[in-house]
């Protein structure tokens, strides 16, 4: 490795992998994705004794779920709660985690006790919302609020590449807090490649604040969770190795504390110190066997998922993107949340449209279950007029106005299903094969009369389901996962000779839950990261059509230009400044500019990447470069154009 090459944070390199992921058939590239997926659990290059595995690590993830129980036993969430934070993917599965648990915590009559923050509020979980990701304030203000009056608070706060000021600011203030928060931070870079750049408005960077969590753990005051994951399949792209290891840690945590209360009810004691010792050596152990069982569904899924066609069903997905027209998921439950995260994280990612792919719900804001409610009613402007004219007034506002934020499945019979054409493809999501909710039988009907891509994505949650299997009747074509989990659900959950506790029916249903969902998770990513790559926004393995939306994506642009054209960081840097202004000169006041004004041009401002790309190799006018792309507006067509002129470049990617 070259010095600069050890500096850039493993998720910000390109995995070796999968460099010809661009060039590869569906059918290899849903084997790609496999492999890299292994990488979470085999541990990846030196680092292999910081995988997943690793004994720190499960010790820490069995201290953490002590934490958890020590809060759910006091049974007040007014004052004690886990809060989990993250921005972008990393929120909204934090989001997934707490609805998850609060709902099993309803079911044994406790208290709900968890709480999510998102950077950018409740609008993050459907919408990419990248900038609120660069402040430590804003994330300090949200942490505030909903720990008001909290006089414990677990928080765990995620960010995969151990960079976003917004929970670097969160982390900072527990630590300042230490009588009230315990802290822990999840992330998949060790702690010395935590992000180090100057925060605008703050003293800290990332790296500083680690460094002070690192002296608080030491002291048994706060946890670190970073197991080495290698670097992602589409370099950088956290949604997808640091998502899957994102929610299976949560939900181990939160699994093993719900087991462990279990427990300590039965016993009806408090432990002392021996046996707190065994407690902990027991819990350790569960939370090897989840592991264990999170592994088994990463392995067993892609092979099934190929034998069912997942390959044909990501080309039918890129035919739809090619045609201009749409990919739509349409679920239930949480499998149907998945979909919408997903479908969320294609614009900064790929520089898609919103509506290119687009998840619904059955239930809408009802079945999401987010703490600001329908998003689309609370984003009309208040209006003073007597009652029936505001009802009119917001169902044309609903009409007009807030279709981004339009999730209910009736909002895709109403305004899209009319639309529908045999070119678009339509992908319904469930975790049942004998079960079909009676409104999605009907919609089903509908849809393929006017559409041939439709396909379900059934993910079992149960390996030795003896149900009719009702899938065949109403779909002709079956993505189906079977998770077969119940060896390591059995050591997980039960003693020999014991009668099965409340916990044991429960833990066993949600764990089979939680494996279903993420099956569904790596299905959706590959059909969106494939259909991507066949719209040529992929370069290589390198997401070259992002939007550069916040600091983090403005860095990233720079090096995938640095590293494509083999300049030199100045050129870079110039060359995407130039795209951004559209301007032939960098202006000594344009150098001066803060990246924040950078990143707000950034979030509307398309194509700018691949235009920096050709200024940068080409050395041409701007105007030049632009009519460049409008030639060849597939921008992996562009590229490659380009660069099959360029003896320089060639030369480059021979090597
Ligand atoms: C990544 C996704 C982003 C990230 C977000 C947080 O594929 O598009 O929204 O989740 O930037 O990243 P991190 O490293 O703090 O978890």
């Amino acid at each position: 490795m070259t010095d600069s090459e050890i500096k850039i944070p493993i998720t910000e390199t390109s995995n070796p992998l999968t460099v010809d992921i661009d060039i590869s058939s569906s059918y290899d590239l849903v084997g790609l994705l496999h492999q890299c997926d292994s990488e979470i659990f085999e541990g990846w290059d030196s680092y292999k004794s910081n995988n997943i595995f690793s004994d720190d690590l499960i010790f820490n993830l069995q201290r953490v779920s002590e934490k958890v129980v020590d809060i759910l036993q006091k049974r007040n969430p007014a004052c004690e709660s886990v809060v989990f934070s993250g921005c972008g993917t990393s929120g909204r599965i934090g989001f997934l985690t707490s609805k998850s648990i609060n709902n099993l915590l309803r079911n044994i009559d406790y208290k709900p006790c968890c709480e999510y923050i998102i950077a950018g509020d409740d609008k993050a979980l459907l919408t990419s919302q990248e900038s609120p990701e660069d402040s430590p304030q804003a994330g300090v203000k949200a942490l505030q609020q909903i720990c008001k009056k909290k006089k414990k608070v677990l928080y765990i706060g995620i960010s995969c590449g151990l960079s976003a000021p917004f929970v670097a600011g969160q982390l900072l203030y527990c630590m300042e807090h230490l009588d009230i928060f315990t802290p822990v931070l999840v992330g998949f870079n060790p702690v010395e490649q935590a992000r180090n750049n100057p925060i605008e408005g703050w003293n800290e960077t990332f790296l500083s604040v680690v460094t002070k969590l690192s002296d608080v753990q030491s002291a048994g005051n706060g946890f670190i969770i970073n197991p080495i994951l290698g670097p992602e399949a589409i370099t950088g792209s956290s949604r997808m190795k640091g998502g899957t290891a994102t929610k299976l840690l949560l939900e181990i945590i939160m699994l093993n504390a719900l087991r462990q209360l279990s427990s300590s009810m039965e016993l009806g004691f408090v432990p002392d110190e021996d046996a707190s010792h065994y407690l902990t050596a027991d819990g350790a152990i569960r939370c090897n066997h989840l592991m264990h069982m999170y592994e088994t569904v990463c392995k067993e899924t892609y092979p099934q998922a190929l034998s069912g066609g997942l390959h044909e069903v990501i080309d039918w997905a890129g035919t739809s993107l090619n045609a201009g027209r749409h990919v739509y998921y349409i679920g239930i439950d949480n499998i149907g949340v998945l979909g919408l995260v997903d479908a969320s994280e294609c614009p900064p990612t790929f520089g898609a449209d919103v509506n290119d792919v687009r998840g619904f719900l059955f239930g809408g804001y009802t079945a999401l279950e987010n703490r600001e409610g329908d998003l689309v009613i609370k984003s009309c402007p208040p209006v003073q007029e007597i009652i029936p004219i505001e009802d009119t007034m917001r169902r044309s506002y609903r009409d007009h106005q807030g279709s981004e934020l339009e999730i209910g499945a009736n909002y895709f019979v109403g305004t899209i299903l009319h639309s529908l054409t045999p070119q678009d493809t339509v992908i319904f999501l469930t975790s049942s094969c004998s079960e079909l909710n009676p409104a999605m039988k009907m919609m089903v009907q509908i849809v393929r009369g006017k559409c041939h891509q439709v396909v379900v994505f059934v993910c079992y949650r149960d390996a030795n389901d003896t149900h009719e299997d009702i899938m065949p009747q109403f779909f002709s074509k079956i993505v189906r996962i079977r998770i077969p989990v119940t060896p390591y659900i059995r050591s997980f959950m039960e003693e020999e000779g014991k009668k099965p506790s409340w916990f044991d029916l429960l833990g066993v249903h949600a764990a089979r839950r939680f494996a279903a969902e993420l099956s569904c998770k790596l299905l959706l990513n590959a059909v969106s990261t494939g259909a991507h790559i066949q719209k040529g926004k992929v370069y290589k393995n390198l997401m070259v059509d992002l939007k550069l939306s916040n600091s983090k994506l403005f860095q990233r642009g720079i090096e995938i230009v640095k590293s494509l054209v083999m300049c030199s960081e100045d050129t870079a840097r110039a060359s995407v400044l130039r795209s951004l202004y559209g301007t032939n000169v960098v202006s000594e006041e344009l150098k001066k500019m803060p990246v924040s004004e950078h990143t707000r041009i950034g979030s509307f401002k398309t194509k700018v990447i691949p235009t920096s790309l050709i200024l940068a190799s080409k050395g041409c006018l701007i105007h030049e470069a632009m009519e460049i792309l409008l030639k060849f507006p597939v921008i992996r067509a562009a590229l490659a154009q380009l660069w099959s002129v360029s003896n320089k470049t060639m030369a480059h990617f021979s090597t």
